[in-house]
C-alpha cells in the first residue's frame, strides 16, 4: 500500500520536478549583452557606429514601414471583400472581365513602389563599395576555421597574423548549459583580433584559401564575402573606441561557428603604440602571432 503511494506520488511529482531541474539549467545560461555585439532580446539591428551602419539601420525601417503600409493595404482590401461580399448575406458574383484601368493601376503602383526603394538602397550599395582613399588597408584572408590579417598598407603596414577562437569556447560549446557558466562573450573572443584606429578609412580585402567565408561585423555595417581566387573589398569608418564583434556569416564547414570577427578600435595614440609594439615583436622575430600568414 505504502509503496504503492509512493509510486503514485513520485510520478505526479516527475513533472514538476522537471519542470523544476530545466528552470535550473535555463537560469544556468543567463548571460549579459555584449556591448559592440549581440544584446539580449534585441530585436532590431545592433546599435551602429558607422555612417553605412546608421544609413543600414534607417533604410531597414524605411522599407519594412512601406512593406507594413502594403500589407495592411492588400489584406486590409481582401478581408473586407470577402467579408462584405459572403455568400450568406445574399452577395451575387460579380461577372465584369477584364478592366484595363485596374491592370494598368495594379502594374504601375508596385513598380513605382519598387523603383522608389531601389533608389536608396542602390545609394547605400555604391556608398558601402567606394573603397577608394583608405587610410588603412588590410588583407582578411578565410581559412577553415580562422581569419588570417595582412596590414597592407597605411599605418601598421607590415603587420600580419592569425585570428582564432579562443579554445576555451569550443570547451563551452562540448558541454553546453551543464558546464560553467557562459560567458557574455561565447563563441566572440580570439586571441587577436583586428586593430584599427578610431575616425579612420579602414579598407577590407576579403579572399579565401578553402572555401567561401563572408567576413561580417554588423555594427560596422559590414559584410563581404571571402571567395577562394577572388579579391572583393569593403570598408569602414569605426566612430567609436570600443570592440565590436561578428561572425563568418557563410556555412563554411563543420567548424563554421569557430571563427568569429573581432575588431578592436583603438584611439589614433593607442593605435601608434599597438604598431609599435607589433613591429618591435616582428623586429625580435619572435612572437609566433606575428608571423606572416603565408607561413602559417
Ligand atoms: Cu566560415
Amino acid at each position: 500500500m505504502i509503496n504503492n503511494i509512493q509510486a503514485r506520488l513520485a510520478s505526479a511529482l516527475r513533472f514538476p520536478l522537471i519542470l523544476l531541474c530545466a528552470w535550473f539549467s535555463v537560469s544556468a545560461w543567463a548571460v549579459n549583452s555584449l556591448p559592440g555585439g549581440p544584446a539580449l532580446l534585441e530585436l532590431n539591428l545592433q546599435p551602429p557606429v558607422t555612417a553605412i551602419a546608421r544609413d543600414q539601420a534607417w533604410l531597414n525601417d524605411l522599407l519594412m514601414i512601406v512593406c507594413t503600409v502594403v500589407f495592411i493595404g492588400v489584406f486590409g482590401v481582401m478581408f473586407y471583400s470577402i467579408w462584405k461580399h459572403r455568400k450568406s448575406v445574399g452577395h451575387k458574383a460579380a461577372t465584369f472581365h477584364e478592366s484595363v484601368a485596374i491592370e494598368i493601376t495594379w502594374t504601375i503602383v508596385p513598380f513605382v513602389i519598387i523603383v522608389l526603394m531601389a533608389f536608396p538602397a542602390t545609394k547605400l550599395i555604391v556608398a558601402a563599395k567606394d573603397t577608394t582613399n583608405a587610410d588603412l588597408t588590410v588583407k582578411v584572408t578565410g581559412y577553415q576555421w580562422k581569419w588570417g590579417y595582412d596590414y597592407l598598407n597605411g599605418e601598421g603596414q607590415g603587420i600580419a597574423f592569425l585570428s582564432t577562437i579562443n579554445p576555451k569556447m569550443r570547451e563551452f560549446a562540448a558541454v553546453g548549459a551543464r558546464g560553467a557558466p557562459i560567458p557574455d562573450n561565447y563563441l566572440l573572443d580570439v586571441d587577436h583580433p583586428l586593430v584599427v584606429p578610431v575616425n579612420k578609412k579602414v579598407r577590407i580585402i576579403t579572399t579565401s584559401v578553402d572555401v567561401i567565408h563572408s567576413w561580417a561585423v554588423p555594427a560596422l555595417g559590414v559584410r563581404q564575402d571571402a571567395i577562394p581566387g577572388f579579391v572583393r573589398d569593403v570598408w569602414f569608418r569605426a566612430e567609436k573606441v570600443g570592440t565590436y564583434y561578428g561572425d563568418c556569416t557563410e556555412l563554411c564547414g563543420k567548424e563554421h561557428a569557430f571563427m568569429p570577427v573581432v575588431v578592436k578600435v583603438l584611439s589614433d595614440d593607442d593605435y601608434t603604440k599597438w604598431v609599435a609594439g607589433e613591429h618591435q615583436k616582428l623586429a625580435a622575430g619572435s612572437n609566433a602571432s606575428s608571423a606572416p600568414v603565408a607561413s602559417k
